[in-house]
């Protein structure tokens, strides 16, 4: 959770036709880019630089650009996302990472999406989904290998897009995370924090250097985190997540 770096892409206007799972209405662009540099700022004020890339009109969900990259300090790997949609975005990313990079991987045959894999002190947590199968969380764990991470497979509950639209990570070992995703155990030996009840969509949550950046509109979630001790900044969140997108979803960190 310290960076010295991120990576996001501003949204596009064709950002109204980004993917979504239930239709609950159609983002509104000038608001979403508004709350998309309230979100840069806040990484900013961190003390890290931020990489912003230009709108990619032709993928409108690009701007959730996690989800085309894994960064290790080690190196970066290009995802093969399970969206046929999003795959496209890949190559736009891939030059940005070979910038900062000096070892750049793909995954090249199985299905992975960022936003399922959480990074934590210890290990890597990767959830299959309907977007991450089982060749693309072994051909990570072979490179992750390599770079000496320890890989554990584990699922997004059905129905959730990603494994991180429930968790987060707090510190080396503290997670944040619903109680659905936490009832399946793959937390045990963590010290995990839940959500409220009826606030499941504050667990898509970053700690970045001293921030936790949440989204706006779950005050029990906040005052838990803190009264954890956590610096807490909310975001407005109302337009990505008519996409089903949030805080992790718009950044590579590194
Ligand atoms: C999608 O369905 O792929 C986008 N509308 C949302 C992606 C959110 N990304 C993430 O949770 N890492």
């Amino acid at each position: 959770y310290e960076f010295t770096h991120a990576i996001t892409r501003r949204p596009g206007t064709s950002v109204v036709n980004g993917l979504r799972a239930t239709d609950i209405g159609t983002p509104d662009p000038v608001r979403m880019e508004k709350a998309h540099a309230a979100y840069v700022s806040a990484l900013q004020s961190t003390g890290a630089r931020v990489i912003e890339l230009d709108p990619l009109e032709e993928f409108p969900d690009a701007l959730f650009v996690e989800d085309t990259a894994l960064c290790l300090p080690q190196g970066a790997v290009l995802m093969r996302p399970g969206a046929g949609s999003r795959r496209g975005e890949v190559a736009h990313m891939a030059p940005a990472l070979r910038q900062c990079f000096d070892d750049v991987r793909e995954i090249a045959d199985g299905f992975i999406e960022g936003g399922d894999i959480l990074v934590t002190g210890r290990e890597i947590l990767v959830g299959r989904s309907a977007r991450t199968d089982a060749n693309g969380v072994a051909e990570l764990s072979a490179i992750v290998a390599d770079w000496g991470h320890s890989l554990r497979e584990v699922f997004t509950p059905e129905g959730v897009l990603h494994f991180k639209t429930d968790c987060s990570l707090l510190d080396a070992e503290t997670i944040l995370a619903t109680r659905r995703l936490d009832a399946s155990g793959c937390f045990d030996g963590y010290r995990v924090l839940h959500v409220a009840d009826g606030e499941e969509a504050a667990a898509n949550s970053i700690r970045f250097n001293n921030l936790v950046i949440m989204p706006a509109g779950f005050p029990r979630t906040a005052d838990t985190i803190s009264n954890a001790g956590f610096e807490v900044v909310e975001i407005d969140n109302s337009d990505c997540a008519k996409l089903d997108g949030g805080m992790s979803c718009l950044s590579l960190r590194l």
